[in-house]
């Protein structure tokens, strides 16, 4: 895949390189962010949630939302977890590979979240395994993990495409109007027949971004061989892209030694009704999603 030429779409910058590192200055916030467009991911929010706090205790988490679109009782959930609620206007562009990927353009809205020095945008469909702070450190305003659902398929067939699950980002409100003003005006760049904003963060950041090992976004199905990755590497995040832990671990399902018990999640809770109770007409864990 091609990415953007600076000569073709020249693209604003807020920092570059180690300008862009978060050092923890006074002033400088950084959070793990997630999203949900409806309510259908509710006990995975309450997994990340869960991991999180057990791995990095002081980080904050904050929900990104379009108001109306999850339910009264879901951000109720969300505030008794102590997220941070974060209302965004919605963003969306029909595809036709996958109709949930339509409204994974969201992503974009996480630009312009300026009251962040960095953000770690993050699917609710993970777990957080390990140590979040040297990823918030590193010298770049973009990075994530290519894409092991293609390269470690069995045909073992390279396609160098980053996964949408786990992107570093510096909010920049100039880098969100330029993108946003890219998938108005070139609707190629939308990817409507592959991975929507997944292929177009890719595209974006080809030739600039930073890409991470992959126990930085470590898809449990493909990249786990027991508590490490197949590289001999600690996991630091867990997703699970093909089996979504809808109902708890199960034993037995690869990385679902990292995931909290339904009874921690109940008590996290705190009288407020766990998701997962209504989760299974969603029939969400059998299917192949990204
Ligand atoms: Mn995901």
């Amino acid at each position: 895949m091609m990415g953007r030429s600076e000569a073709a779409h020249p693209a604003p910058r807020c920092c570059r390189d180690e300008a862009c590192a978060f050092t923890g200055a006074p002033g400088q916030r950084a959070a793990v962010v997630t999203y949900l467009r409806d309510d259908t991911y509710l006990p995975l929010l309450q997994q990340l949630e869960c991991t999180l706090r057990r791995s990095n205790p002081e980080l904050e988490l904050a929900l990104m939302h379009v108001p109306g679109e999850v339910s009264d009782a879901g951000i109720a959930l969300a505030r008794a977890l102590n997220l941070t609620l974060l209302p965004v206007e919605p963003l969306e562009f029909r595809n036709t590979y996958e109709t949930r990927y339509g409204r994974n353009w969201l992503k974009v809205r996480a630009l312009g979240l300026t009251q962040y020095h960095s953000v770690l945008l993050m699917d609710s469909d993970v777990a957080v395994v390990g140590d979040l702070a040297p990823l918030f450190a590193l010298p770049t305003d973009f990075a994530a993990v290519w894409d092991q659902s293609k390269w470690l398929n069995r045909f073992r067939t390279v396609q160098q495409r980053i996964n949408g699950g786990v992107f570093l980002l510096r909010p920049c409100a100039a880098v969100e109007a330029h993108m946003l003003q890219l998938v108005e005006s070139h609707p190629k760049l939308r990817f409507v027949h592959g991975t929507a904003e997944q292929d177009f963060f890719g595209w974006y950041y080809r030739y600039t971004g930073t890409t991470l090992p992959m126990h930085w976004n470590c898809q449990a199905t493909q990249c786990l061989d027991g508590n490490l990755t197949v590289g001999g590497a600690v996991p630091r995040i867990v997703h699970y892209t093909s089996q979504k832990p809808m109902k708890g671990p199960q034993p037995g399902e690869e990385g679902h030694q990292f995931l909290c018990s339904l009874r921690e999640l109940e008590a996290r809770a705190g009288g407020v009704a766990p998701a997962s109770s209504s989760s299974s007409r969603s029939g969400g864990a059998r299917r192949k999603l990204p």
